[in-house]
């Protein structure tokens, strides 16, 4: 099992030239705003406050980059990498040039991040596929950058109901051989699948 010893916050930037200059394994984490991208950095890296939370969604305009030292048990290797928390989108509010910024962003960030080893896309569970998640799935297939998905706040939905939810929205968002997992930070449940999964882009 993948276990994040150590977590550090490098910085934050928008252009290319001001991303750290480390080559270690890269994971970035997208989705709308709100879905749960900052919790979701805070509890697989069991870092309370790593990455901002917030009450204001929309606020966070910058790609935050964060270096985790790793171990896996059953080798006793240990290494570096790097997760990205990606700005989110589909704020109704967000003016057309914001949106046109982001795209800006985001577009040179999946061109030029050359470690970028795969895409965290989180989608709300409790809501069916939509457009702005669906368009980013097709970006990522189109440019060839391996992602998964993750369904995000699974406690708000009954028990019963998260294998049939899970695999509607992979259905609704096009997945194919990419896997999609549920957690739930409140329960803290489901990561294990997915730092597995992260753990075999490692290498
Ligand atoms: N119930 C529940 N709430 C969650 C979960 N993950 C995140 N949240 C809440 O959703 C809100 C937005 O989370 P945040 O991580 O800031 O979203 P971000 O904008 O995507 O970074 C916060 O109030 C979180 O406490 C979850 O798994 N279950
Ligand atoms: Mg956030």
């Amino acid at each position: 099992m993948l276990k994040f010893v150590q977590s550090f916050f490098v910085k934050s930037a928008v252009e290319p030239a001001d991303y750290p200059a480390s080559a270690y394994p890269e994971f970035a984490f997208a989705g709308r705003s709100n879905v749960g991208k900052s919790t979701l950095i805070n509890l697989i890296t069991d870092h309370h406050g790593l990455a901002k939370t917030s009450g204001h969604p929309g606020k966070t305009r910058l790609l935050n980059f964060f270096l985790i030292r790793y171990k896996t048990d059953e080798s006793e290797t240990q290494g570096f990498l790097q997760l990205t928390d990606l700005p989110g989108y589909g704020f109704a509010e967000v003016s057309q040039n914001e949106q046109e910024k982001w795209r800006k962003m985001i577009g040179k960030y999946f061109e030029q991040r050359t470690q970028l080893r795969s895409i965290v896309v989180l989608v709300d569970i409790r809501h069916s596929a939509d457009k702005k998640d669906i368009q980013l799935l097709e970006i990522l297939r189109l440019r060839n950058i391996d992602h998964c998905v993750v369904a995000t706040k699974s406690d708000k939905i009954p028990k019963t109901k998260i294998v049939k939810t899970v695999q509607n929205l992979a259905k609704e968002l096009g997945l194919r051989q990419e896997p999609i997992f549920a957690v739930s930070a409140l329960k803290n449940t489901g990561f294990e699948a997915l730092l597995s999964w992260i753990q075999t882009k490692l290498t």
